[in-house]
């Protein structure tokens, strides 16, 4: 009987996956994750919700890796809103991929010349940083937020963002430059799911985009429904549609108004990066990033994912 017990715990240490935590990061608050996976390591980029936030108190990004999911390293903040001499405002949902051995950060940022939100880029070269403005101006501006980088097979790399709307560019194999103008995806019920009650936004799509390829198929998954929202996807066969609505990856939960999806594959597994407010003091403008591990569905289509604060 002892060794039966001895191998059953020895077992469970083998086959038993182990998890940090969630929040991820429990010494300060913080929000919209964008994960990326690069020479076997997770690096995890976030924004920062300020201590006491009752609006979005946002002055700078941060940077996390691990390379079991379990441990995770805290790199600091290389890149923040002084980081841009053109911003002043809305250190918000960032996005950072690699390409050609240097990385790209995307992020949204309040111009200080027009007030309004646009994406700038900055780039470094190593995943750590140290990051600089690649352009000492906006890459794109129309007001809207949450930029989502994606490179095709063939080479070809897109910017998604928006909120209301959804858009798109065409990236140069620079990254930091584009060719034809924005070009706006339509927003049908069809591709993005039937949002009730409110006329000027039939669908559900929200904000937060989060485009890659798998097995073929191109997802898009996205933050719905303010201002209590979940995580949708939607599908399509290219990227830049059409797409198909196919449902919720993560219901409404948490103590958070927003949500913001971030989905990589790392080590045989797959996992769905999101936040709450799950710290102690958490809420809509003081939440933290987690991480749920989870397996697509056989068709290809991704299950519904609940968090977990634990
Ligand atoms: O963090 C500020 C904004 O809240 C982000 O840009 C949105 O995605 C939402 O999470």
């Amino acid at each position: 009987r002892v060794l039966a017990a001895a191998l059953g715990v020895l077992c469970a240490l083998t086959v038993a996956p182990a998890y940090a935590d969630n929040p991820i990061v429990q010494t300060i608050y913080t929000a919209d994750p964008a994960p990326l996976v690069h020479n076997g390591r997770v690096y995890l980029y976030t924004g920062h919700d300020e201590d006491g936030s009752t609006n979005f108190t946002m002055n700078e990004w941060r940077v996390y890796s691990s390379a079991d999911m379990v441990n995770w390293t805290d790199h600091g903040s290389p890149l923040n809103l002084a980081s841009f001499a053109w911003a002043d405002a809305n250190a918000w949902a960032g996005h950072v991929i690699a390409r050609n051995g240097r990385f790209y950060w995307y992020v949204p940022v309040r111009n200080r010349a027009t007030g309004g939100m646009a994406i700038g880029v900055a780039v470094g070269d190593s995943p750590t940083g140290p990051f600089s403005d690649a352009l000492g101006r906006p890459l794109v501006e129309n007001g809207e937020i949450d930029p989502a980088a994606f490179v095709d097979d063939n080479g070809q790399a897109y910017l998604y963002w928006g909120n209301p709307r959804l858009w798109y560019v065409r990236l140069n194999t620079d990254m930091t430059s584009f060719s034809g103008g924005p070009t706006q995806i339509a927003l049908t019920t069809a591709g993005f799911g039937t949002r009730t009650g409110n006329a000027s936004r039939p669908t559900l799509y929200e904000e937060a985009p989060w485009v890659y390829k798998r097995n073929g198929l191109y997802y898009n998954v996205f933050a719905a429904r303010c201002c209590s929202e979940f995580i949708a996807y939607s599908t399509a066969t290219g990227p830049t549609g059409p797409w198909t609505y196919r449902g919720t990856v993560m219901p409404t939960q948490g103590n958070s108004f927003t949500n913001h999806p971030g989905i990589v594959d790392f080590n045989g597994g797959s996992y769905f990066f999101y936040h709450n407010g799950a710290l102690p003091g958490g809420g809509g403008f003081t939440r933290s990033v987690a991480v749920e591990r989870f397996a697509y569905n056989a068709d290809g289509t991704i299950p519904t994912i609940t968090m977990t604060t634990s």
